[in-house]
């Protein structure tokens, strides 16, 4: 398969759902098919923070969330884990700046889709170069999802990363709610990552659909 196109990226990242184990009180795979009802358009397995899974457990989990994406024909993206998003035949895996190197993580992959965190102009410019198909920004709000975030960098800062002639795909990240996200949107960001405002709604399915009609 060849990479991605970006128009088909863009696409793609509107409504990003993220999740793993801990991020529900509720079994996280039926989350996922109750989201994936209400319109998310990729979603990204992260097993992180307290009471992760980790070894057998985590890769039986990533399992069944990857043949739920691939039945409702989403991407399924990995977070960090490149030898878990290779075992999966997962469609691409999200890094940050401090999990590994970019260069030689896109030469494993080869064309599945690479996601990569910028907090600078610098490390948008360097990410695309080592062949990145989008950007992750954030956070653009406060968030209490992950306790070791860079600073709140506000919707303005992709607005910014525009006007200095990113023009790549981008997805914004943290402490976005269908109340805030149309301001994330105008500042010309592609897509909405969200945990905790799909995970831990009432109801995912419409919490989800709330947030792919700020695209219509
Ligand atoms: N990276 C930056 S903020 C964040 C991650 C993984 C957490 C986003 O979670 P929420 O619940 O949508 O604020
Ligand atoms: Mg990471």
């Amino acid at each position: 398969m060849a990479r991605i196109n970006i128009d088909q990226m863009r696409d793609f990242l509107k409504v990003y759902f993220i999740a793993g184990s801990n991020n529900s009180s509720n079994p996280i795979s039926d989350v996922l098919q109750q989201a994936i009802k209400g319109g998310i358009t990729i979603f990204q397995y992260r097993e992180k923070g307290s009471n992760a899974l980790t070894g057998e457990e985590k890769i039986a989990l990533g399992r069944e969330l990857k043949e739920i994406c691939m039945a409702a024909n989403i991407p399924f993206i990995v977070n960090d884990d490149v030898e878990l998003a290779l075992a999966l035949d997962a469609d691409g895996i999200h890094i940050g700046q401090g999990d590994g190197n970019a260069s030689e993580i896109r030469h494993k992959i080869g064309d599945k889709i690479l996601g990569i965190s910028a907090h600078s102009l610098e490390e948008a410019q360097r990410a695309l170069a080592v062949g990145a198909d989008y950007l992750g920004v954030g956070p653009v709000f406060p968030t209490t999802t992950k306790d070791d975030t860079e600073e709140v960098c506000g919707p303005q800062f992709i607005a910014q990363l525009r006007s200095e002639g990113v023009e790549a795909p981008i997805v914004a990240i943290g402490g976005i709610t269908k109340e805030n996200a149309p301001e994330v949107v105008s500042g010309r960001a592609d897509g909405l990552a969200i945990i905790s405002a799909i995970s831990k709604a009432a109801d995912p399915a419409d919490a989800a659909k709330q947030l792919q009609l700020i695209w219509e």
